[in-house]
């Protein structure tokens, strides 16, 4: 039996790349783990144009918006105690309660809107203190105060969950600003950066490989699963490469799992303090892999110090322009009244 690939959606960005890029185009068959999307969300506004086969789970208000939420407007604070009421209730039904041998679990979401960059960590905090082998793909955007402090909070909050967890969380980063400086190809950039990243977890965790089993996955994802390795709890950069990667500045290689086909001797070129090999059997998937060859799958440590510290210079310069912008009232005719709401006819 194949391995399984539990995707949760988190957020508008998260459900539609799952739609567009991964529904439509993450082969299948043997080689391949099997692949299972499960949407979340505070609005079905996304989930309804998108070719998802499971239901989506809608958070609902219970807390304060009696029973009605319509998104997050790019709030985070927006619906957050729904959110927190709700996820433990969505886990438990869907039976993600402990570790199943063979099912790995990837939460995805946008770290710069509203929902989705709640409604994630909240879930990546369940699946680790259920002990389940977790990937977190969080999409970052920069562009401006409000994604990149979101994004930068994001990350905090990641962080702060993993620790109290005792975890090591590893977190695949891709931002869209950073990708192109238009907006929509940014976003079109990093799709296709997840969908190459997702076809290649799923030849990585498909449990078909030689020489690579399910344990040697958890202890990638799950750098705390090392007894003998002291690792400090926190967020750790995972990065798929297909050629022999130069590390981030400041960052050290971990963990290093690399896939070849059969005859083929890897060459890694980097200091990491694990490294091992996988082969390939399938033929279908040997041909991907000599495209690519060959493909490693690397965590690194202290990336997310420089990550955050570049967005918090943009934020912060953006926050002195916000405080000079004096407000200088409006100026109309003096019978003008406003009716109750404010409005002005
Ligand atoms: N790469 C990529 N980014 C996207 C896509 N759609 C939205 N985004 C980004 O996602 C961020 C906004 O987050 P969303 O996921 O839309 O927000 P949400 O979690 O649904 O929260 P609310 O809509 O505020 O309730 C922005 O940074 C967008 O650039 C997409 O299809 N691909
Ligand atoms: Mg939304």
């Amino acid at each position: 039996m194949s391995n399984k690939i539990v995707i949760h959606a988190c957020g508008g960005a998260a459900i539609s790349v799952s739609s567009k890029v991964i529904m439509a185009n993450l082969p299948v068959g043997f080689g391949y783990a099997e692949v299972d999307i499960h949407a979340v969300d505070t609005t079905d506004a996304d989930y309804k144009d998108s070719n998802l086969l499971n239901p989506l789970w809608l958070i609902s208000g219970d807390s304060h918006s009696k029973g009605v939420i319509n998104g997050s407007g790019g709030e985070r604070g927006e619906n957050l105690n729904d959110i927190k009421a709700g996820i433990p209730n969505y886990l438990d039904d869907k039976g993600f309660k402990h570790l199943k041998d063979g099912e790995f679990h990837i939460v995805m979401s946008a770290l710069g809107g509203g929902s989705g960059s709640v409604i994630g960590p909240i879930i990546y905090k369940g699946l680790a203190e259920r002990n389940i082998p977790t990937i977190y793909i969080g999409i970052g955007d920069s562009r401006d105060f409000l994604h990149g402090n979101h994004t930068i909070n994001t990350i905090k909050t990641l962080e702060s969950f993993a620790k109290k967890a005792a975890k090591a969380c590893s977190f695949i980063y891709l931002n869209n600003t950073t990708a192109d400086k238009v907006m929509n190809v940014g976003e079109e950039k990093v799709n296709m950066e997840i969908k190459n990243i997702l076809t290649g977890l799923t030849i990585f965790l498909s449990g078909e490989n030689q020489s690579l089993d399910n344990k040697d996955m958890i202890n990638l994802m799950c750098m705390d699963e090392y007894t003998s390795i002291d690792i400090q709890p926190g967020i750790y950069g995972l990065s798929l490469v297909s050629k022999v990667p130069t590390p981030p500045t400041g960052s050290i290689p971990l963990v290093a799992r690399t896939l070849t086909i059969p005859n083929i001797s890897p060459d890694l070129n980097i200091q990491t303090f694990h490294h091992k090999y996988g082969y390939v059997k399938s033929p279908e998937i040997i041909e991907i892999v000599e495209k690519q060859l060959p493909l490693h799958l690397i965590s690194y440590g202290n990336v997310f110090g420089a990550i955050t510290r570049e967005i918090n210079e943009m934020v912060s310069k953006q926050k002195e322009v916000i405080s000079s912008i004096v407000y200088d009232g409006v100026t109309g005719s003096d019978s003008a009244t406003a009716d109750d709401d404010g409005m002005f006819i």
